[in-house]
């Protein structure tokens, strides 16, 4: 029950003010505390082609959103405003209003074909798979993550101290081969606004393209058993020419022994289902 004293009759216009100034507070402070930062709405434009098409159409629903809200809000303030209650007369009533009804209608139409359309573009890109001779072969397992490369003597491990790195060249089209060896995990890349489901007896293939060099970091997504939790691993984006440097280690006596010596640890990992030896990876992961 409301105890607020109502303001006596004849209140002057400045005590009416106040008063909306006091309900408009409401949803201002809403707005406000819940840190909505514009344009970005929270979102990043992360490091990949697809990730930044990803943020766009994430800011276009967004804004759609706002604007859809704000109107809605409008309305509905407006209408607890201008019709609030004054006596016992019902204000005059309006039914079967053809074109408004025709209106509300069709514009929701429109607006839900006009997302739906941005967001069939933009899966369509992010599915794509453009033809491409780097690849690579990303293995979950519990509880850890193996890198291998196609065609290459490369390969990352990594340990209880040391997160697998899987290394990738920027400014070209990088095919994942994702695969899981016992449970579902999930292969999440917070900087390339992608995430993938690795899942047992299935393969799952799409491709990367980082526009930016730097570390990034990734975890499993899907609660995978008792050591879920350390299940981080890093993507490492080089230069080209960097990239191929970084496989040619793997090509010389000592790089091949440790390439051998990592695929023997992976394999291990892989049944092992406990966490990672530190000492076994030999730190194949640095660059
Ligand atoms: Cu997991």
């Amino acid at each position: 029950m409301d105890l607020t004293p109502l303001p006596p009759k004849g209140a002057s216009v400045k005590s009416r003010l106040a008063r909306l100034a006091g309900v408009l507070t409401i949803p201002a402070a809403g707005l406000v505390l819940s840190g909505c930062t514009v344009p970005s709405f929270y979102a990043k434009e992360g490091v990949t082609e697809t990730s930044k098409s990803t943020f766009h159409l994430w800011q276009g629903f967004s804004v759609a959103a706002a604007i859809i809200g704000g109107f809605t809000a409008g309305l509905i303030l407006w209408a607890v405003i201008r019709y609030r209650r004054k006596g016992d007369a019902i204000p005059k009533q309006t039914q079967y209003h053809v074109p408004l009804e025709i209106v509300y209608t069709i514009v929701p139409i429109l607006i839900v074909i006009g997302l739906f359309v941005a967001t069939i573009v933009v899966e369509n890109k992010v599915v794509a798979e453009p033809p491409t001779t780097t690849a690579i072969h990303a293995n979950a397992f519990q509880w850890g993550w193996g890198f291998t490369y196609e065609n290459e003597n490369a390969i990352s491990v990594g340990s209880t101290t040391e997160e697998p790195t899987m290394v990738m060249p920027v400014d070209t089209d990088v095919k994942i081969i994702l695969t899981s060896t016992d449970v579902v995990h999930g292969f999440y890349v917070k900087d390339f606004n992608f995430s993938r489901f690795a899942l047992p007896g299935v393969t799952n293939t799409f491709s990367l393209h980082a526009v930016k060099t730097g570390t990034f970091s990734g975890q499993c997504t899907q609660m995978c058993g008792l050591y879920h939790s350390i299940m981080y691993f890093k993507v490492k984006v080089v230069s080209q020419s960097d990239y191929a440097a970084w496989l040619a280690t793997f090509n010389t006596p000592y790089g091949k022994a440790k390439a051998d010596a990592a695929k023997k640890v992976l394999a291990e990992q892989m049944t092992a289902r406990v966490p990672v030896k530190p000492e076994a990876s030999g730190g194949t992961n640095k660059l």
